[in-house]
């Protein structure tokens, strides 16, 4: 057993999908209190296995779930949290916009949104949203 209970394997990491909700910075802590970290998608693969556990594993339709992404540091220079740059990405279309709009409200941070391929928004960090967290095996 490589993944303790509540962790599910794939691809060399394993995975926890949190249905409670809890800002970008809160939500990093808690994955990093776990042992990893919020998840770092890789490829489209990546992307697409999320998609499908959050397909067969939420009954509601509360699909908002943070990433280890974010331009904090620098407006428009997305970064994972492990330091390295955004290759391959899956913005809905339109985003990310930052906020524009929305009362001057800075979005920094990223959560997959949809179910669909281009499913990621940037959204305020402060926002509750639940997450997901990934160890490396
Ligand atoms: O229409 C896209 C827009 O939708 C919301 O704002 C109305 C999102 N806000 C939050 O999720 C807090 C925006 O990020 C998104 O761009
Ligand atoms: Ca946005």
């Amino acid at each position: 057993l490589i993944c303790e209970e509540g962790w599910e394997e794939h691809g060399g990491k394993s995975y926890k999908f949190l249905t409670s909700k809890a800002s970008w910075e809160d939500s990093r802590s808690f994955c990093r209190d776990l042992g990893g970290d919020l998840v770092k998608i890789d490829s489209r693969e990546e992307q697409e296995f999320l998609l499908e556990r959050i397909k067969s594993k939420i009954n509601d339709d509360e699909h908002v779930f943070w990433i280890g992404l974010t331009d904090s540091e620098t407006e428009g220079t997305w970064l994972w949290v492990d330091g390295s740059p955004l290759d391959e990405s899956f913005w809905i279309g339109g985003e990310p916009n930052n906020g524009v709009g929305l009362f001057g409200l800075r979005e920094n941070c990223v959560a997959l949104k949809r179910l669909e391929l281009q499913s990621w928004n940037d959204q305020p960090c402060s926002s509750p949203a639940r997450r997901i967290c990934e160890i490396s095996l």
